[in-house]
């Protein structure tokens, strides 16, 4: 055995790593000091899916681990320091996602603008029949958006509000080749100036409550966030402050700190749609990032070059 399978798989994913490598299954990082050590000592590749820290004290019960195949673009769960001071390469996901996230982000955006979930339950409930129709809501296209984090997914969602004509404004480490749009390179600049701010940031610690009070501030009562990033990319509690008390117009968001055991406050409010962390979670590109990991580990094994490495 030299493939440990780290997480929670589809079942398709479970019998195609079953097929190509014949694993040990583990839940999470937290199991691995029960496998037998000679075991531990088998294995050079991990595959891994899920949040939990994946730590270096995880990585030394692995003495011959040589890989780490991430599941998933983001890989802020692994820290990558100490893998590379061990030798261990880690390798995600990107790309086969952006679709997917992007879609969701544009659809969560256009969900709370116009109030779907509400127009729904009015319906529903029967008042649309006794009542009359529901309340007159916000135009979505032309509005002004923000984009925090200009990389692979935040430009595919750029690319979808810029065809609902929007104006469009973003803030990245660098200004980019992109004619007609607005950058910030400070981001309570970028949202004192739009109407709805996406944010598509990297997880981790370089981009931990990088969404700060001040940026909530600065968008303001009629502002509305979208995060498909990582929870951790906005300062949560100044967030919720703000939904609860109106500084902030709402939020539509796919992630949260302590998923799946998020902050009950949430639930409280009618200003906020709330996905469960499904940006990626279509049967298409499920499969296509489980293909990737696989490739990833059948490249290592076979002593070829990493297909998606990150260090
Ligand atoms: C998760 C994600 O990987 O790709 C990412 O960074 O957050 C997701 O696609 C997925 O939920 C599996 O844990």
């Amino acid at each position: 055995m030299t493939t440990l399978v780290i997480g929670n798989y589809s079942d398709i994913d479970h019998a195609a790593l079953t097929r190509t490598f014949d694993p040990v299954f583990i839940a999470g990082p937290g199991d691995l000091a029960g496998l037998p050590a000679d075991t531990r000592a088998a294995v050079r590749a991990v595959c891994y899916k899920g949040h939990a820290k994946f730590d270096g004290s995880a990585m030394d019960l692995l003495p011959a681990l040589g890989l780490i195949a991430n599941f998933g673009v983001g890989y802020d769960a692994i820290d990558v320091t100490a893998a590379t001071a061990r030798g261990v390469k880690v390798t995600n996901t990107p790309d086969v996602l952006n679709d997917d996230v992007a879609d969701l982000a544009v659809g969560m955006l256009l969900s709370q603008v116009r109030e779907m979930e509400q127009a729904s339950a009015w319906a529903r409930s029967g008042h649309w029949a006794a009542k009359g129709e529901y309340r007159l809501n916000r135009k979505f296209s032309g509005g002004k958006v923000g984009i925090v984090g200009l990389g692979r997914i935040g430009r595919e969602i750029a690319d979808r509000l810029a065809a609902f004509k929007m104006e469009m404004h973003y803030y990245a480490r660098s200004e980019k080749q992109t004619p007609g749009w607005t950058y910030h390179a400070d981001p309570v600049s970028l949202a004192a100036a739009v109407d709805y701010l996406v944010v598509a940031l990297v997880g981790g610690a370089s981009t931990e409550k990088f969404v700060s009070k001040d940026m909530i501030d600065a968008l303001g009562p009629r502002g509305i966030i979208v995060n498909i990033s990582r929870g951790t990319t906005i300062d949560e509690a100044a967030l919720l402050d703000a939904l609860e008390t109106g500084r902030i117009g709402g939020a539509a968001l796919d992630v949260f700190l302590n998923e799946p055991n998020i902050d009950p406050r949430f639930y409280a409010l009618d200003n906020v749609v709330i996905q469960p962390h499904q940006g990626s979670g279509t049967v298409e590109t499920r499969a296509a990032m489980g293909q990737l990991q696989r490739d990833n580990v059948s490249a290592f094994l076979a002593g070829q070059p990493l297909l998606t490495a990150v260090n």
